[in-house]
């Protein structure tokens, strides 16, 4: 292990917001367009959040949490052309526009793995940990965190000597980013040089010509290859460490809107779907000659699970973990609807049962809530790899520890509803209680002012 600083990985996990709703504004993401509308318990949906966090802190699994962003955005209601006070806007959007109303009202941020791209310092040539925000400029709810994002991460990696932060990739049709959802890296342990997958579903260079048909037709591609490739630059990692991948453009119109629904990866693992890329055999014989550690790739035939299965039941979305540093043991964490699909709990149990595989456990988790929007396990957080020092001067506030767990538990349990329903929205005293929860956070997690409607207050 010469040479190795030793790392660990951290899982930050987006705590669901009280206002989590059901709005179908997820174009291409079946579970969010199947369940608009319907009436969201934000209580639970935080509590299962919560539940995922316990366990794997139980674990021995290193986990912190992100505050939910502020919502409803009334900056952002405001940039909409909504005027007068913030019930007014409030008012008039409803009446006049409810679908920016509830892009306003998006409790999105909750899924972290779309947050940023972050790179471990032992894969950057300047020694330092990289982030860039996403921009997520494919949906407009989700357009609007990217601001907030990189305030939060500023505040909590805030030592330069660590940590470089850079600008959010300028939105334009372009230059798509989704965050760490379409991307992979593979290394043989956390601690050592990582070989970094970036997937993306389209790239402008072929929409110029010659590979139209290589594009969805029926839902958009989130990710580009530009994007990823200034990510790729700007984080400034090893040139022979990076492989760019394109997204299967059926997979995309299948319901996968992200890799992540599609493909997971944790040290020298990567679990695979056959059809996750363009040219897979390709793909994986080119990563399998481009690392310099023995790389275990389990890619499962279409045969044995449908893309369908895998869509509904997010069995890839599952977060695949190393019990012991080292790598050489896994677990799966997986939602329950794994559990229920016939299919991929079978296949699950094959692959726990086999010892030609790390993966000796599997735990199914209720997500029932935020999977209801698209989102899993792997969804819910993002993952970053941190030596001790980087560690020590990260913001420790948001450390998970039991108490912390308890602490939230209790927040959510005294200031989120039960149910919320699109009508809801337009009660403006569902403001008043997000925010007057959000405050009540910034203390339990000893992160200060951090809100926008905070700063107001103040200068008042
Ligand atoms: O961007 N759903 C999210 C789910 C994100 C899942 N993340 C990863 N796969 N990493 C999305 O599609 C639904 C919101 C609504 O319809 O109310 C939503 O935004």
């Amino acid at each position: 292990m010469t040479g190795v600083t030793p790392a660990f990985e951290w899982n930050f996990d987006g705590l669901v917001g009280p206002t989590h709703n059901y709005a179908g504004l997820a174009s291409g993401n079946l579970a969010s367009m199947q369940h608009a509308h319907r009436t969201s318990n934000p209580q639970a949906a935080a509590l299962q959040g919560i539940a995922k966090m316990r366990l794997l802190h139980q674990l021995g699994v290193k986990q912190a949490v992100l505050p939910p962003h502020a919502r409803p955005n009334l900056a952002f209601l405001s940039a909409l052309g909504f005027q007068g006070n913030p019930a007014q806007q409030i008012a008039q959007a409803y009446r006049t526009a409810p679908e920016l109303l509830n892009a306003c009202y998006s409790a999105s941020s909750m899924w972290a793995a779309n947050t940023a791209t972050v790179t471990p310092s032992s894969d950057s040539q300047d020694g330092k940990v990289h982030f860039t925000v996403a921009n997520l400029m494919s949906n407009l709810h989700r357009a609007q965190e990217a601001p907030f994002s990189q305030h939060l991460l500023q505040t909590i990696f805030a030592d330069p000597d660590y940590f470089s932060h850079h600008p959010v990739i300028p939105a334009s049709m372009t230059t798509r980013d989704e965050g760490a959802a379409n991307h992979n890296r593979l290394c043989q342990n956390h601690g050592s040089v990582g070989f970094h997958v970036f997937v993306y579903g389209q790239s402008y260079r072929q929409a110029e010509g010659s590979n139209l048909e290589a594009s969805p037709q029926r839902y958009p591609a989130r990710q580009t290859r530009e994007a990823s490739e200034i990510i790729a630059r700007a984080h400034q990692i090893f040139p022979d460490k990076v492989l760019f991948a394109q997204q299967s453009p059926l997979a995309i119109d299948s319901g996968v809107f992200h890799n992540d629904v599609i493909a997971v990866a944790n040290a020298s693992l990567l679990l695979v779907h056959e059809q996750a890329f363009v040219n897979q055999a390709q793909v994986l014989k080119q990563l399998q000659q481009s690392v310099n550690f023995p790389l275990q790739i389990i890619e499962v035939p279409e045969r044995e699970i449908s893309l369908a299965d895998a869509v509904s039941s997010y069995l890839f979305n599952s977060q695949l973990l190393s019990i012991s540093n080292t790598g050489s043991k896994m677990m799966l964490i997986a939602p329950t609807e794994c559990a229920h699909n016939p299919k991929v709990h079978q296949w699950l149990e094959q692959l726990i049962a086999s010892p030609d595989n790390p993966i000796e456990d599997i735990h199914y988790l209720d997500l029932k809530q935020s999977m209801q929007n698209g989102g899993g396990p792997a969804c819910l957080r993002l993952r970053i790899v941190l030596q001790e020092a980087e560690q020590a001067s990260m913001h420790q506030g948001i450390i998970i520890t039991d108490a912390l767990l308890d602490d939230l538990s209790d927040w959510v349990k005294r200031y989120y509803r039960m149910a919320l329903s699109p009508a809801d929205l337009a009660d403006p005293a569902l403001l008043d209680e997000s925010y007057t929860a959000l405050d009540a956070l910034t203390q339990v997690l000893k992160l200060g002012s951090i809100y926008p409607f905070q700063y107001v207050t103040e200068k008042q």
